[in-house]
């Protein structure tokens, strides 16, 4: 590997520079920690250790390694460091760094959506903005596959972790599936200091991690020791020294660093003191000079770091293992307590006097340095590559066609799906070369096999489907070649969420928005939930397809019968749930849903759909549709001031219009509304009814419209195929009487007559919970 070595001048500015954001991470949390006022008496917080742990090597990346191209993900508790350097690149103000965690000021974990810095990705739960750089780096590659970003305009996609984000789970679904797509230009490098939140780190992984990264692929880089260690090393008794280091367990390391000198020299002595020179070694530094030297790690080497970030830059995906010190410099060093240990006001004193900072300059970008190394620092930070970085925010940039529904007489919103991105898929609209759809092994049942036979798999390099070349009958084309627009996954339903994730950024990240499409069976929403939480978070755009759904899925079983999705997407930020009944429900929540997600105040969208096939509505006109896309519409209108109605989503639909049938003699004028969005109208709800509080006039929300029309006595039966607790609610909207009706316990195997039966969602218990509240 041909290195290229920074120049000493390069190497010392990087110091400074180093020793400038160490110092204004740790002065904006001890800013809000304790000279801000503080007005509830709740602990502000921050991480200082965890900052001082990376700031050498966040130094060498932006002010140095990092090209305009190039993305990170920023370790969340090393926010602040992000930020102050940031600051020192005028980018960020003053005030929003004496507001840290105050609202409106830089939040604790740097944020996309939040902070006015630019963030490439959001952080916050560990191992999820590590896998995001994967997913992102396999993005950026469909992009120029498809004449969508230029290859001259690609760059790395980074992560700055935490070495305590390699235990989550996550991060190795992620690396088998980079693996398999063969991922590039993708760099991790870990902040290897071998502590986590609650103490030392395990010495048993020592060196698995190498193997378990070399196995899939990954050059390993590891930085062990700067290169003060490296040239004592090569001193008379030096060996000995670096024998010692090497089997020194991590948490005796990590103790003797937060004894300091003395402690470091009893224990050398004690150990190694009767090796030849070792003495010496020893005796030629004062107790400071030993503390530097034993701290000298790799990941605190600016010439060690930035040699390596010079040293890997061809595409291979590289993991960096930079080994450090939390806490180093700072009197928290390596004490197993410090994650969220705070220095005092005495020892942050301390700390400054000793960067030479003058009492009052604490903001100064450039305090503490020289004019000469002020100047060399200022030009070192003027001229980082990383200002020319482009900032994108593509809004309503793809013409979306209107979409037909399948004219089939009955048929099951799943298949329709199916069809309604087929057709697309043969129109050659253009919002069909946006459309990129993946799936975790579950591409066929979810009736995506249509859209792929169409547009193929995507793989950088060419797929043969072998069965189709050997003329064995399959109804599924399975080739891949870099035009393909369906990127499947293994079955693992969290990285289909970190992939959405990263598919719904393409627009802020490479500049050209992708309309991503993922499929998944309905419960296992849930296996992926606090990445689908991490993605919205975001303000990632995405169409979700959660298919089959609830006990509807009949002879499958309980566990694959989803109860609660429809109460997660309430609670869901950044997502809307729309459950059609009809093929034209969906069809329109879908054209509906492709200008959502590239709207400026829009988001994502999540279909739950169903394989039960059922009778189509008849419409006399399209006077529906706007309500429909608000969340309900009157499916039968109810007479002015009825006493009663029936209120359905999604599968049971044709429950409700049976039991709207058998009723509708003894109770003239019932009416039946289809829900299609209880997360909107609750959320349209609640806002309504918060306007006048926000300085705007009372407004009436949707619901309210709707259910405006019953008696104030009247009663409502409510039914999904799911938790009754999704529609329950809708009694409290204007004080109306419910009969809820869903499903409350796990579902089981069995025919749908019988299953709607035993879990009380046929049309003979929707007229008896009617009974009950009319009769
Ligand atoms: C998913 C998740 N679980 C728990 C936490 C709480 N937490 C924050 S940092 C951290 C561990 C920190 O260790 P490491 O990643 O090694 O970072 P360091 O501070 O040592 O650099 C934990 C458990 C979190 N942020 N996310
Ligand atoms: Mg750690």
């Amino acid at each position: 590997m041909a290195v290229t070595v920074s120049s000493p001048d390069t190497v010392s500015t990087l110091e400074d520079l180093e020793a400038r954001l160490r110092w204004l991470a740790a002065w904006t949390i001890h800013n809000a920690n304790h000279i801000r006022e503080n007005v509830d008496g709740v602990k502000v917080g921050g991480h200082q250790a965890s900052c001082a742990s990376m700031s050498a090597i966040m130094a060498a990346l932006y002010f140095h390694a990092l090209g305009p191209n190039d993305r990170v993900a920023v370790k969340p508790h090393a926010g602040p460091l992000l930020h102050a350097i940031h600051y020192m690149l005028g980018n960020e103000s003053l005030d929003k760094l004496k507001a840290f965690r105050g609202l409106g000021g830089v939040q604790s974990y740097p944020s996309r959506t939040k902070d006015v810095i630019p963030v490439d990705f959001s952080t916050g739960s560990v191992g999820l903005g590590v896998a995001i750089t994967a997913f992102a780096s396999l993005v950026q590659d469909y992009m120029v596959a498809h004449g969508l970003m230029a290859d001259a305009d690609t760059g790395r996609m980074i992560a700055l972790m935490g070495d305590a984000e390699l235990d989550e789970g996550n991060i190795y679904e992620c690396l088998i599936e980079a693996y398999k797509h063969d991922i590039r230009n993708c760099w991790w490098i870990v902040d290897y200091n071998r502590q986590s939140l609650d103490a030392t780190t395990a010495d048993r992984m020592f060196r698995r991690f190498d193997d378990i990264f070399e196995t899939c692929g990954w050059r390993v880089v590891t930085l062990k020791h700067g290169r003060h260690q490296r040239a004592a090393f090569k001193e008379q008794g030096g060996q000995a020294l670096a024998d010692w280091i090497d089997n020194c367990p991590n948490a005796e390391y990590a103790a003797l660093t937060y004894q300091g000198g003395a402690a470091w020299r009893a224990r050398l002595e004690t150990d190694i003191g009767g090796v030849r020179g070792v003495k010496a070694l020893l005796g030629k530094r004062d107790d400071a000079a030993l503390a530097e030297l034993m701290t000298n790690l790799g990941g605190h080497c600016l010439e060690s770091l930035t040699e390596a970030f010079e040293g890997a830059k061809d595409d291979r995906p590289t993991l960096f293992i930079a080994y450090t010190i939390k806490g180093f410099g700072l009197p928290l060093a390596g004490h197993k307590d410090n994650h969220a240990g705070l220095m005092t006001p005495g020892q942050v004193s301390e700390l400054r006097t000793g960067l030479g900072i003058a009492e009052g300059e604490e903001w100064e970008p450039w305090a503490g340095l020289g004019s000469n190394a002020a100047a060399a620092a200022k030009a070192m930070a003027e001229a980082a590559p990383i200002r020319l970085k482009k900032e994108y925010r593509p809004v309503d940039s793809i013409d979306v066609p209107p979409l037909e529904a399948p004219r089939d007489a009955e048929q099951s919103t799943q298949a329709a799906f199916g069809k309604i991105l087929f057709e697309l898929a043969k129109s050659g609209h253009p919002l069909a070369a946006r459309i990129v759809t993946t799936s975790p092994d579950v591409t066929v049942s979810t009736n995506l096999g249509g859209w792929v036979n169409q547009r193929g798999l995507f793989r950088r390099q060419d797929l043969t489907d072998v069965f189709q070349k050997a003329k064995i009958p399959s109804a599924q084309k399975w080739s891949g070649a870099p035009a393909g627009q369906h990127i499947e996954l293994g079955i693992a339903e969290n990285n289909l969420f970190v992939m959405l994730a990263a598919l719904g950024l393409a627009g802020d990240i490479f500049g050209e928005q992708l309309m991503p499409v993922g499929t998944v069976y309905d419960p296992f929403i849930a296996r992926g939930l606090d990445a689908l939480n991490y993605a919205c978070y975001q303000d990632a755009r995405f169409m979700l397809v959660a298919t089959p759904s609830g006990v509807t899925l009949g002879p499958e079983g309980g566990a694959h019968q989803s109860i609660n999705p429809p109460l997660i997407a309430m609670g869901q930020p950044g997502l809307t749930h729309y459950e059609p009944a009809f093929a034209d429900e969906l069809a329109l929540m879908m054209e509906h849903g492709f200008r959502h997600m590239q709207a400026a105040d829009g988001g994502s969208i999540y279909l739950r759909l169903t394989t039960r096939s059922i009778l189509q509505a008849w419409r006399e006109d399209d006077a529906w549709q706007a309500d429909a896309l608000k969340g309900a519409y009157w499916l039968r209108k109810p007479a002015e001031g009825s006493e009663a109605a029936v209120v359905a989503m999604g599968a049971v639909m044709p429950e409700a219009i049976a039991a709207w049938e058998l009723l509708e003699a003894d109770l003239p004028g019932l009416g039946l509304l289809a829900v299609t969005s209880p997360t909107l109208l609750h959320r349209d709800w609640s806002a309504a009814r918060a306007a006048r509080w926000q300085g705007r006039a009372r407004e009436t929300s949707h619901i309210e419209t709707l259910l405006g029309a019953l008696a104030p006595s009247a009663g409502l039966v409510t039914v999904l195929d799911g938790s009754p607790a999704a529609l329950s609610w809708l009694g409290g909207v204007l004080g109306h009487r419910v009969s809820p009706l869903g499903t409350d316990r796990f579902g089981q195997t069995g025919n749908l007559p019988d299953l709607y039966r035993a879990y009380r969602l046929d049309a003979d218990a929707i007229v008896e919970a009617a009974a009950e509240l009319f009769l």
